[in-house]
């Protein structure tokens, strides 16, 4: 490795010296110096300088020796072995160079789709047996517990890409059952874009960045993706949903999960029912604005991330409960959308959701790759009382996974690694393999039938094992769709009628914004003609949004059914009214002297509601309340903006209301919270900063509140937020361009 061009005549002429082996090495060398090394403290570490000034930390007070992969100590991580202090790097040196290597090789293929993704652990309760309609032994008995790995994920952005992207969110749960592991690979939204398998690869790449310039990353709001979008009329159900604010969810923690196929439970009789799956989060549901996510992105790209991590850290677990609808054949038959249909759902208020269990997540990764990263899910692992359908999805995605498993995992002993490892016993004579951990114990067994055993000596069990239930199945082998798939707009238009109207209009100007950013006229055409058979009114909207003439209708496979009732369940404002306000954060502006009983009374009130409160100021350290007391700032005002937090309140005493009504960035957190129709509660001395903002009395409307500094004032504010946000604002401001 090449050294400083600077170096003097005199010192090249020792090195050179030295390795000629002329001279024996001093001790100051890299490597042996260690005797050399002085005691010094830094900051609170006690730790030594080598003779270069470099810091070792030594393993001292109890601290392990660091080793080689090999189990060696190392007694240098500093220093990379030369000839000389200042001298050429040697190849010998094998402790540098088996660090190097691993360094080098540290990365495996991110996931195709789904590759921004955070995971935590947890249990799976079930409530009561199932046993009349499943053999799935961790629906067997009330109160069994089966211990789960959960990860969500956004589809679209890589693994570096922001968490409140406009997009559908995966949410992968991972039973390990007592009779095998059991993955339910859902997303939050009950539909999907495409019915045949085929076509997920072209879905992927048209929502990916363009393949010649590279970009957009993790956006939807590109022509490739309105390109094909538009001419998909399959899509149409499922574009209605991703425009809604399902896709840009508060936090994981407050977003439904849905299997969206139909699966098969199976009794150990060999009866079947059908059923889908559902995941409702106990704290209720909750999503942000546009606006809001395009500046969490910036000012905390990690926020979904950060949030599980700390909610489980902090001991506030979320919890979802596990619900099912589940009919039969003579439903499937009369229902009005076939149910192998993933574009379809089955409305709650037709078969309602039962639930059957609470998965609670209570314990974080320990790492972030061997778990999170590393974790494999296939659609195909289910368990005896489980089973497929024939939808075409599912069919397609029960290949894909295990192939995909092996690119990204680089082995088909992928089960070996601890997060995919089954916690019942694993005994086959699947042997060898790259990175083969498990050692077989089967002696000289590993063929079967065999004479060997019989403790080493695994065989099949035809009563436990896993029994595809039996189906008669008939029909020409040909590429053709089911004619029960071809109503296209039917559930969109439901879907969108169920919304109340503030949802309605945020369905409205998303499609605005992701059609804005498509270049080619062509497609936004093409696509708000397709809206028309949605709903005419969101079509002229959408128009209007960008500036053109309604179009008219796309032709429709299937005519449009306008006799669908509305279901309160499709939608997130409609369907939940939220009983609490815990698991949210409010962020409380202060300054030098705010007022210490408003501070005391909102802390407790916020207490009482399980409600995390962090403190924003315009110095990290040195903010002291009206008491005198030093205050703990979680936030300088430059990085605790107003949408990182569920509501907000500003306590300033009328002087530092004043100063920092000259500062844009506390004058954007008071004028953030408005616009995003948050709950905001303030002091009458902090009225200058939002006059500064433009607020002026007459906007204060029912989502704010005055802080007296009694705890009446804190608890009524608090209980407001409940309802998470002051949508009437929101239909107020008149957003006319
Ligand atoms: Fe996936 N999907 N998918 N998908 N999917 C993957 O598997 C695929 C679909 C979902 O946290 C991949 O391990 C096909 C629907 C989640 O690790 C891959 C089709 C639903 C995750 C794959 C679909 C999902 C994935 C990439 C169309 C909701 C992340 C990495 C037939 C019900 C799991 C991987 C995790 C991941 C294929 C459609 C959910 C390539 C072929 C519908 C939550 O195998």
């Amino acid at each position: 490795m090449a050294r400083s061009a600077s170096t003097s005549k005199k010192k090249l002429a020792k090195s050179s010296a030295r390795s000629a082996g002329s001279a024996p090495a001093p001790a100051g060398d890299a490597g042996v110096g260690i005797e050399e090394r002085t005691s010094v403290e830094l900051g609170d570490q006690s730790v030594q300088r080598g003779v270069g000034g470099e810091t070792h930390q030594v393993a001292t007070d109890g601290h392990p020796r660091l080793t080689t992969q090999q189990g060696v100590a190392v007694s240098d991580d500093q220093n990379w072995l030369t000839a000389g202090p200042r001298g050429p790097q040697l190849l010998e040196d094998h402790v540098a160079r088996e660090k190097m290597f691993h360094f080098d090789h540290e990365r495996i293929p991110e996931r195709v789709v789904h590759a921004r993704g955070y995971g935590a652990k947890g249990v799976f309760e079930c409530y009561d047996s199932l046993e009349g309609t499943t053999c799935a032994s961790l629906f067997g008995e009330a109160g069994k517990k089966t211990e789960v790995f959960t990860r969500f994920s956004t589809v679209a952005g890589n693994k570096g890409s922001a968490d409140l992207a406009r997009d559908v969110r995966g949410f992968a749960v991972k039973f390990y059952t007592d009779q095998g592991n059991w993955d339910l690979v859902g997303n939050n939204i009950p539909v999907f874009f495409i019915q045949d398998a085929m076509k997920f690869p072209d879905l992927i790449h048209s929502v990916k960045p363009e393949p010649d310039r590279g970009f957009p990353q993790a956006q939807s709001a590109h022509d490739n993706f309105w390109d094909f979008a538009s001419l998909m009329p399959e899509a149409t159900h499922m574009l209605m949903w991703q425009m809604s604010d399902r896709t840009i969810p508060r936090s994981f923690r407050f977003m439904e999960g849905f299997g969206v196929h139909t699966f098969r439970f199976v009794t150990a009789e060999g009866a079947s029912t059908y059923v889908k799956f559902h995941w409702k989060p106990v704290a209720g549901l909750q999503s942000v604005v546009w606006n809001e996510a395009l500046k969490i992105n910036g000012a905390d790209p990690d926020f979904h991330r950060r949030d599980l991590w700390n909610a489980i850290d902090s001991g506030d677990f979320p919890e979802w409960e596990l619900g099912v609808q589940m009919f039969d054949d003579d439903f499937a038959d009369s229902f009005d959308f076939d149910v192998l249909d993933s574009t379809k759902l089955i409305p709650e208020e037709q078969v309602p959701v039962t639930p059957i269990g609470k998965m609670t997540l209570n314990r974080n990764v320990d790492n972030f790759f061997a778990e999170t990263e590393q974790v494999a899910f296939c659609t195909s692992n289910v368990v005896p009382g489980i089973d497929f359908t024939n939808d075409p999805l599912l069919q397609g995605r029960n290949f894909s996974y295990l192939d995909t498993q092996l690119k990204r995992l680089g082995s088909p002993n992928f089960t070996h690694i601890p997060v995919n490892a089954p916690r019942c016993p694993v005994m086959n004579f699947q042997q060898d393999g790259h990175m083969a951990t498990n050692v077989p114990s089967f002696g000289r067994a590993n063929y079967e039938p065999n004479s060997w055993g019989p403790e080493s000596n695994p065989r099949e069990a035809p009563g436990a094992g896993f029994t595809t239930h039996p189906r008669a199945e008939e029909g020409q082998a040909r590429r053709v769709r089911a004619e029960s798939f071809a109503d296209h707009y039917s559930q969109a238009r439901q879907f969108y009628a169920s919304q109340t109207e503030i949802e309605q209009t945020h369905i409205a100007d998303a499609f605005v914004f992701e059609l804005s950013k498509v270049d080619t006229p062509a497609i936004r055409q093409r696509l708000v003609a397709g809206l028309v058979n949605v709903d005419e009114d969101l079509a002229a909207t959408v128009a209007a949004g960008l500036g053109m003439d309604v179009p008219s209708a796309l032709p429709a496979a299937v005519a449009p059914r306008t006799d669908l009732d509305p279901s309160a369940a499709l939608s997130i404002v409609g369907s939940t009214p939220l009983a609490s306000f815990a698991g949210r954060k409010l962020g409380v502006l202060v300054a030098q002297g705010s007022d210490a009983k408003t501070l005391k009374a909102i802390k407790a009130a916020a207490k009482k509601e399980k409600v995390m409160v962090e403190l924003v100021a315009p110095t990290r350290m040195g903010i002291t309340d009206s008491d005198g007391t030093e205050l703990e700032i979680a936030e300088k005002i430059d990085g605790g903006p107003s949408v990182l937090f569920d509501a907000v309140a500003v306590v300033l005493t009328a002087d530092c209301a004043e100063m920092l009504s000259r500062d844009a960035t506390s004058k954007d957190f008071v004028n953030d919270a408005h616009a995003h129709a948050k709950f905001v509660a303030h002091t009458a001395s902090s009225s200058a900063l939002f006059e500064a903002a433009g607020i002026t009395a007459d906007d204060m409307d029912g989502g704010y509140c005055e802080l007296d500094g009694k705890k009446a004032s804190a608890s009524t504010f608090v209980e407001a937020c409940r309802a998470a946000r002051f949508w009437d604002r929101e239909a107020t401001v008149d957003q006319t361009p």
